[in-house]
């Protein structure tokens, strides 16, 4: 009798008609063959689907280009498909179900004629976890099947664990035609289902990582009580070889992953690395707040990555440790064979091939590299990697950190009252768009906890969640709010960022210990000047007045935006998130 895994496989096959049907094992070995066929046989429009990058320099590392419509997440185009509109709330796209079954079906039916359908068994979270999750996705692509390897626990032994049950999160992905007109991301959160079809890019076609492990999962955190984050996580080695734990919420593309390798510029102090994306929160037996990562790579955006943003992580994509590293839309050095993007240290090489597959004029002010081409590579490549990245239990959490891209408005570091005026501080959060948005630059959009594209559910529910988490625990985390990015009125960075944000950790290890001194302010605690450690750094009075002002014009007009945004939650939105923002509104006043 065939398992439910298994009629589940063969009804899929019956759908999408693959030439043949390969059950990854999830072993090295398999990889570099699977690779081998992403060189000699599969292709995009024409081009192979790996490259072998310089094996001297760049050890295990090939290169992939993709379709060139097909190059970041697509919100528009991304659904949660549950019957109640009302359960998936104003901040997803929804369809009904039906809906959705039947364009799905239409789509998939026959979309792997021709090709091999890989179906990759693979864990989210460690196996002895109590909080790990078993899924399988079925895909047609060499990239995603390789990818998933790196990014997550695959193996046979998750055919084991699944055994007879039906207990296990479903994802068939196809890259289709790559038509944008034909590219649907769909959740079936009753149903630990997803369909992905038209894209082979990570957040859409890697369903392990944004829809499994955040947006499904924050729907079972809903029911089971627990949280699915869009969370760095860090341990913290203090001078007397203390560790703490930190997990740290900012929207994509802030920097979580330099964040979460940042090499430390205070003497004695060491981050040690344990998720870079996603962290999945639960309340352990003891009553604190433990957390994993559900994830086992990083897929990290390059541009901007070097030795002076990120050694870690230069590091991490030089180890041999683990097969094999994919560089996704880079530009290459044809001289070399190398990848290279915008930011990478040394000269601008004379002879790049840009993303596209051109010649690259240097001097051009088009991009090389995409601004979101990628790198993947696992974890266990990094040298920082926490020693309890592997513990089941996962790690203890002393501080929350909401952060943002904010160039006014929000000091450095703020400490929020209580779990109640943090989790407010979190939904209130926003960052500014980036350049790459041409006509946004600097328009604010609200992301609560990071979280707006990832929420599986109405975000209203989500601040509730987010509240009675917090009543649950015998000893909640302290809750923050960080902003790297405040300039002065030149325009300039007032902080200077990357390995000085340790001292903004020390800070906030020295709250969680009662260290240090912080004065009240209507947003909540911000350090005294001289609580926190400026040492070696060159750094005014007049700088640190500027980085901690408070302007109250600016933050009655941040309560109007904020109200706004709330408005839409309708009577979804908790009373005490009300109430909080009444209160800012007062103190200012
Ligand atoms: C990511 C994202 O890729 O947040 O991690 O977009
Ligand atoms: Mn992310």
């Amino acid at each position: 009798m065939a398992t439910p895994l298994e009629k589940w496989v063969e009804e899929q096959a019956a759908l999408t008609k693959p030439k043949k049907i390969h059950w990854c094992d999830g072993s090295e070995e398999e990889a570099r063959k699977i690779i081998e066929i992403g060189i000699k046989e599969e292709k995009i429009e024409g081009t192979p689907v790996f490259k072998e990058l310089n094996q001297n320099r760049w050890s295990s590392s090939y290169y992939h280009k993709s379709h060139p419509t097909d190059v970041a997440r697509t919100e528009h185009l991304t659904f949660i498909s549950h019957p109640d509109k009302d359960v998936v709330g104003p901040n997803n796209n929804w369809m009904h179900p039906d809906e959705a079954k039947q364009k799905m079906k239409k789509l998939f039916d026959g979309s792997m004629k021709g090709k091999t359908m890989y179906v990759l068994p693979y864990m989210m979270g460690h196996p002895d976890s109590p909080y790990a999750k078993a899924c399988v996705q079925i895909t047609d692509i060499s990239y995603v099947a390789v990818s998933m390897r790196i990014m997550t626990r695959m193996g046979k032994k998750v055919i084991e664990k699944i055994g007879n049950s039906d207990n296990f999160v479903k994802g068939l992905h196809s890259v289709g035609d790559f038509s944008p007109e034909r590219r649907f991301i769909i959740h079936y959160p009753e149903e630990n289902l997803v369909h992905s079809i038209g894209s082979g890019y990570g957040g859409n076609a890697l369903l392990g990582k944004k829809c499994f492990s955040l947006r499904i999962a924050s729907w079972l955190g809903f029911k089971e009580g627990w949280l699915a984050e869009h969370m760095a996580l860090i341990g913290v080695e203090t001078p007397d070889n203390k560790i703490y734990y930190i997990a740290a919420a900012f929207p994509s593309a802030c920097g979580k992953t330099n964040f979460s390798m940042l090499q430390s510029a205070l003497p004695g102090y060491k981050v040690w690395t344990i998720g870079d994306d996603i962290a999945w929160l639960n309340i352990g037996p003891d009553g604190r707040l433990w957390a994993l990562n559900p994830e086992t790579g990083f897929f990290g955006v390059a541009p901007g990555t070097s030795m002076k943003t990120n050694p870690n992580m230069m590091r991490t994509l030089k180890n041999k440790n683990f097969y094999p590293i994919l560089f996704t839309n880079t530009a290459i050095n044809i001289d070399t064979n190398e990848p290279w993007w915008e930011g990478l240290d040394g000269e601008i090489p004379e002879n790049l091939m840009d993303w596209q597959g051109k010649k690259w004029e240097k001097g051009s002010s088009a991009k090389a590299a995409h601004p979101n081409s990628r790198f993947t590579v696992s974890i266990y490549n990094c040298p920082t990697l926490s020693k309890e990245y592997d513990n089941p239990r996962g790690v203890p959490i002393s501080a929350i950190i909401f952060g943002g891209k904010r160039t006014k408005l929000l000091p450095l570091v703020v400490e929020a009252f209580d779990w109640e005026q943090g989790v407010f501080s979190g939904a209130r959060s926003g960052s500014e768009t980036t350049a790459a948005a041409a006509h946004s630059v600097g328009v604010i959009r609200r992301d609560p906890m990071a979280m707006l594209p990832f929420c599986g559910y109405n975000m209203g529910d989500y601040f509730a969640h987010w509240l009675s988490i917090g009543k649950k625990l015998k000893n909640p985390p302290k809750i923050f709010t960080a902003n790297w990015f405040r300039t002065d009125e030149n325009g300039k960075f007032l902080w200077p960022g990357f390995g000085d944000n340790i001292r903004v950790l020390k800070w906030i290890i020295d709250r969680v210990e009662n260290k240090a001194k912080a004065k009240q302010t209507p947003i909540g605690l911000i350090p005294e000047y001289d609580s926190f450690d400026l040492s070696g750094l060159n750094f005014t009075k007049e700088n640190w007045e500027k980085l901690f002002s408070i302007n109250r014009e600016e933050w009655l007009q941040e309560a109007k935006e904020i109200e706004k945004f709330f408005c839409q939650f309708g009577d979804h939105l908790p009373e005490k998130i009300k109430a909080q923002l009444n209160k800012l509104i007062n103190d200012f006043k």
